[in-house]
């Protein structure tokens, strides 16, 4: 009992430091963030009578559990509606996505799926005030380092000028505006494509596009090349060879029964490897993953995510 006491005790101070009350934590993080050079014109105005945003705490902690099925996630992403409008800002966005295409080597319907999968073309850019959503989760400090190196990023973009703490709009976690760039990427990334000086991917379509295939570009999209494609496979086909981990000629996959979704033959072309994934387990939907599918998942690093993507785009194109 006494033991308990004293134990007690003896925890309280540290209980107490443990978590420094917001204003405490801003303080020592703005002197932090001049020392690294952000003006203190940006500090003033972006820190001012900020506090922590208790939704953002939410959501970090209620991040969800159960795993969907492919099934069940293609068939919200990879839905009609998307796809129509697809085509129509596809159309609408022609010549920029095509500069765009011929720029950074990235096809134009790639990058108005990407568009289409991160904000729904640009409508639904996450609601959230990027720097306070930020802070408080440098703050909050269950990834103190990785939060804290954002917001200092996201304040450098302010302090250059291509948005402002106003406009910085993004998602909980921070990931902002059309592309749903966290400000780490934006500031090796992004571009300014309509050549005004700002990279604005809030608000301007060129910059956006220039920015999306940029980052596909630097992660190593080989042009000329699809994402992969949809097949069939045995009944019996070898578990063993589906995964990320097992890459292959297309030859071979032609060989293991492998065929085109109305059963017609794999490609020739022999020097495309390429890994067979089926992310419901063999039985259900089965594709090739080719190198650009990797380079996809740069982006994100989900299966799911880099094949919705992949299809939206074919649907797009065709
Ligand atoms: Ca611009």
């Amino acid at each position: 009992m006494k033991f308990f006491l004293i134990l007690f005790l003896f925890l309280l101070p540290f209980q107490a430091q443990a978590k420094q009350s917001f204003d405490a934590w801003l303080k020592t993080f703005k002197a932090r963030a001049a020392q690294q050079g952000i003006s203190q014109s940006t500090l003033t105005l972006a820190l001012a009578n900020i506090s922590p945003n208790m939704r953002v705490i939410e959501l970090d902690g209620n991040q969800p559990s159960a795993k969907w099925t492919f099934a069940k996630y293609r068939n919200k992403i990879v839905d009609p509606v998307r796809i129509k409008k697809g085509r129509e800002m596809y159309q609408k966005h022609y010549k920029a996505l095509k500069q765009t295409e011929a720029k950074y080597g990235v096809p134009a319907e790639i990058i108005v799926a990407l568009w289409g999968v991160e904000s729904n073309f640009g409508v639904n850019t996450g609601g959230f005030d990027v720097i306070p959503a930020l802070a408080t989760l440098a703050w909050d400090g269950r990834r103190e380092k990785l939060f804290t190196d954002e917001l200092i990023a996201a304040l450098k973009i302010i302090d250059a000028g291509h948005v402002t703490h106003n406009n910085m709009k993004g998602s909980w976690a921070g990931a902002m505006g059309q592309c749903q760039f966290m400000p780490s990427s934006f500031m090796r990334l992004a571009q300014d494509g309509n050549g005004d000086g700002k990279k604005d991917i809030w608000g301007t379509e060129e910059d956006v596009f220039a920015s999306a295939a940029n980052y596909l570009s630097k992660s190593g999209w080989q042009s000329g090349y699809r994402w992969g494609r949809e097949v069939v496979i045995p009944k019996n086909f070898p578990k063993n060879l589906e995964g990320m981990d097992v890459k292959k000629p297309l030859s071979f996959w032609q060989k293991s029964g492998v065929r085109l979704p109305g059963g017609g033959k794999l490609p020739q072309s022999d020097n495309i490897s390429a890994s067979l994934i089926a992310p419901d387990g063999i039985g259900g939907d089965a594709f090739l993953a080719y190198d650009n599918f990797r380079v996809i998942m740069k982006w994100n690093r989900s299966t799911y995510f880099a094949t919705s993507v992949g299809l939206i785009a074919d649907q797009i194109a065709r």
